[in-house]
This record gives structure tokens, C-alpha cells and sequence, in this order.
């Protein structure tokens, strides 16, 4: 993704210039590409682009590339594309598969304090309970007693009824009940779970990632699970749950390998905050986490299992170079 467009001395990533194209197609109805129909939504005061996208901020809004790929958005004028013409539909088809954009990152890695940073978006998250800041997966993670403690933020900043990835270390301690490493409320119900459960029926306990039909507490609840490993037992897991919204699947990924899937029928958005050991339920949090978490992210769309196992290797193991 290293093409730009310069636009109005902007330099737009690449998915930007899609739904700008999709926009000024639209008036001139030259080209049709029906997956862009709707992408472009309006354009404020402040000459922002507010795009139909996944994420809510409008400064995020249609950045689907990691932000990463984008260090000098807005500044570099090296354009490969003459800002005097539109993009044709060559360049469209090009630019349409945009990569997901990670909207949220908890790392986790202070010292002290009640508050952890978002290195990524603008939702600091606040220390509950008495959870404290110990040795993670990388740096620093959150260490949190199974009773209270948990980490929230005020809200999320993307759209849960569309496609989004959620991703993070885990280490559980005890395996008992049902608990919930990292979630999002809604009123009643949370959005989406990534955790563990054991019960009769899963004595070793179960990693899933679950997703509520409707903000009820007698909603069906989608899940994709998967047996543990006894191996994945107190030490670090990677848990990504993956919700795509055209298709309706949630998939789990444990350790960057697929695993379990389910289908959602009914999408709801919930606006309520990132949790990072806790889970809501009849309202009330609940599920609360024995272990720690570690680099906890937000996703918008859907990382593919290539993405995923990328970001999987992506750490590194200080303590075992070879893993993973
Ligand atoms: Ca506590
Ligand atoms: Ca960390």
C-alpha cells in the first residue's frame, strides 16, 4: 500500500482516494464499480473527508491502511497521481482492497498508575479495582485478580455491526467459570467476548470469542470456541476474534491458527467502552479475569488468516527466540 494521491495538497491514502473516487464518480456516472457505491458520505466544514466507513472518529474515517504505512499523511507531496485528474477506474479497482485499520492499542506497559495509554487512538484506559501493571508478553501487561479488577476506556472508537478484528495476549491462572479477557459493553449484554470458559462439559476449559444477537440478556449468543491445548494453560495465548460482516462469521485464531467459527445473524452496534478483563453481564460487569492481558487491539474489517499469522510472529520472544 504505497500508493498516495495528492488531492487539494493533501496526500490521501489509498483507501481514501477509493471513496473520494467513489464520490466524484457519482456526479459524473462514467464508471460504476458497485462495491464503492455509499463509501463517500459528506464533507465537513473543516474539509474532512467523513466517510461511511467502519471507524467513528472522523479522523480515522476511511484510513484503511495500518497508520503505520502513513507516517506523513497531509505532509508528503510526492505524488504518484496528478491531483488535476480523478482516478480512473483502473486505479480504483487497485486501490479497493484496503487493509483493516487498527483503531485501538493497548500495550500495556507502564509501570504505575491508574491509566494506560492508547498508543493508536485517543481513549486512555482507566485502572479499576486495584489491577496493576506487571510482566507481560511484551514490556508490561495488566495483572488482574479474578474479583474486581479490570481496565476500561470510555468508549470505542468504530462500528461493531460492521466487520472489525480484536486481538490480544492472554495468560490465564485459574480455570474455573466463565471469564472474559477482553470485551466491549452494550447496555445489558457485551458486544463481543475473547476469553476462557470451564465447565462440565469443556474440563479444560475452552478459549472463544462470542458475540451477543441483540443488547439482551436473553439474547442467542454466536460463538466460535475452541479446546485448549494443555500447553496454553499459564502462559501467554494469542486470542484474535475476527467478525465479518458480509458473510455473518466470527472466527477465533489461537496462536495465528484458525480454529473455530459460528455465524451471526442479527448485527448491532454497542457503544460502549473497551473492557480488558471483564465481561457485562444483566448490566453489571462480570466475567472478570484471573491472569494478565497484554496488547490488547481494535481493529476495523476483517484481518485475514495471513494478517493474522503475521501478527502473530510479529512479536518477538525474548525469552525463547524461536517461538513463536
Ligand atoms: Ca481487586
Ligand atoms: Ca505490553
Amino acid at each position: 500500500m504505497s500508493r498516495r494521491a495528492e488531492s487539494a495538497g493533501f496526500v490521501l491514502p489509498a483507501c481514501v482516494v477509493v471513496a473520494l473516487s467513489a464520490l466524484f464518480l457519482a456526479s459524473f456516472p462514467l464508471v460504476s464499480h458497485a462495491g464503492l457505491a455509499g463509501e463517500a458520505e459528506a464533507i465537513d466544514a473543516d474539509s474532512n473527508w467523513r466517510l461511511d466507513g467502519n471507524a467513528r472518529s472522523s479522523s480515522d474515517a476511511g484510513h484503511h491502511g495500518s497508520l503505520g504505512e502513513y507516517p506523513s499523511w497531509g505532509h508528503d507531496r510526492s505524488s504518484e497521481h496528478n491531483s488535476g485528474e480523478p482516478l480512473r477506474e483502473d486505479d480504483i479497482l487497485l486501490h479497493a482492497d484496503c487493509t483493516p485499520t487498527l483503531v485501538h492499542e493497548m500495550r500495556l506497559d507502564e509501570t504505575g498508575g491508574t491509566t494506560t495509554a492508547d498508543s493508536v487512538g485517543g481513549r486512555t484506559g482507566t485502572l479499576h479495582n486495584g489491577a496493576q501493571f506487571g510482566a507481560g508478553r511484551i514490556g508490561n501487561a495488566i495483572h488482574l485478580d479474578g474479583m474486581n479488577d479490570h481496565v476500561s476506556t470510555a468508549e470505542a472508537d468504530l462500528r461493531f455491526d460492521r466487520s472489525f478484528t480484536v486481538a490480544a495476549w492472554v495468560r490465564i491462572n485459574e480455570r474455573s467459570g466463565k471469564t472474559t479477557a477482553v470485551s466491549v459493553d452494550g447496555a445489558h449484554t457485551s458486544k463481543f467476548r475473547l476469553g476462557h470458559v470451564r465447565d462440565n462439559q469443556n474440563r479444560l476449559g475452552t478459549w472463544y470469542f462470542e458475540m451477543a444477537e441483540s443488547d439482551s440478556e436473553s439474547a442467542t449468543i454466536t460463538k466460535a470456541a475452541s479446546s485448549p491445548l494443555e500447553s496454553e494453560v499459564n502462559t501467554w495465548v494469542h486470542l484474535v476474534g475476527v467478525y465479518d460482516a458480509d458473510t455473518g462469521e466470527l472466527w477465533l485464531y489461537i496462536n495465528g491458527t484458525r480454529h473455530g467459527d459460528g455465524t451471526l445473524q442479527n448485527a448491532w452496534d454497542a457503544d460502549g467502552g473497551l473492557q480488558i478483563g471483564r465481561g457485562k453481564s444483566e448490566g453489571t460487569p462480570a466475567e472478570f479475569w484471573p491472569g494478565a492481558v497484554d496488547d490488547v487491539r481494535l481493529y476495523t474489517g476483517a484481518l485475514t488468516a495471513d494478517h493474522i499469522e503475521t501478527l502473530f510472529r510479529s512479536y518477538r520472544d525474548s525469552e525463547n527466540p524461536s517461538v513463536p
